[in-house]
């Protein structure tokens, strides 16, 4: 899925001119961005980026792309020109689950703050029911993770993330707990709201009110399907 990880992601990259503000998503898809746009930069494209997780802040700075710190872009009030950032999984209505990277609230505040939002998937990420396809990252206060997932429990089993062995830390110092939902759990929109209602809860990984501007769909031949939300 390569190829079409990076058709996607150069394809979303031919939007970015000088002068722009660039939001960097996370992942491995966003990662080809990154890496399309650095060699753009050493050509002598002049824009500044924002990144949403030190995963990409790191990589982007390694490559030379200057950056915007991302608390001091959000407190500044201003937009953005153009989002990059993938998905886990994306419905007909362009509804997303984001945060397998656990850097969904990050991302979700970047995509708000941008003018416009391009999302970069390949084939598999393509879903016709996004409730049940994949878990949904919930972020959570540390202190507060057990009876956050009690309280989930009637959304759903909600299971503390780990990566190799220690509980995963997120970039804002919290944990998350996956939610397998309940088949009968309702409408993406409602759950999105639902589920940050819940004290404890940072930001869960739906993305039903901000959608992609445009989808940049890759296929495994390299030809990508543009798909625009209008
Ligand atoms: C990061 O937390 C996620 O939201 C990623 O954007 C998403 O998981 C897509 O990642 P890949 O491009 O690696 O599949």
């Amino acid at each position: 899925m390569n190829l079409a990880k990076k058709a996607a992601a150069e394809a979303a990259c031919r939007h970015i001119k000088s002068g722009m503000v660039v939001g960097l998503g996370t992942g491995s898809t966003t990662e080809f961005a990154i890496r399309r746009i650095a060699e753009r930069v050493k050509r002598g494209l002049k824009i500044s980026a924002v990144p949403t997780s030190k995963a990409t802040e790191k990589l982007a700075l390694s490559l030379g792309i200057p950056l915007v710190d991302y608390n001091e872009f959000l407190e500044s009030g201003k937009q953005a020109d153009i989002d990059i950032d993938g998905a886990d999984c994306v419905d007909p209505l362009f509804r997303l689950i984001k945060g397998r990277g656990g850097a969904h609230t990050r991302e979700k505040k970047i995509a708000v703050a941008s003018k416009r939002f391009y999302c970069i998937v390949d084939t598999t990420k393509l879903v016709e029911e996004l409730i049940g396809s994949v878990p949904i990252p919930v972020e959570v206060e540390p202190n507060r993770w057990e009876e956050v997932a009690d309280s989930l429990l009637r959304f759903g089993r909600a299971e503390l993330r780990e990566k190799r062995g220690k509980v995963f830390i997120t970039d804002n110092s919290n944990y998350i707990l996956d939610l397998s939902p309940n088949a009968d759990v309702g409408e993406p929109e409602r759950l999105e709201v639902d589920i940050n209602r819940v004290p404890g809860v940072v930001d869960n990984g739906l993305f039903t009110k901000r959608l992609p501007d445009i989808l940049f769909v890759g296929h495994p031949d390299g030809s990508v399907r543009v798909l625009k939300n209008e």
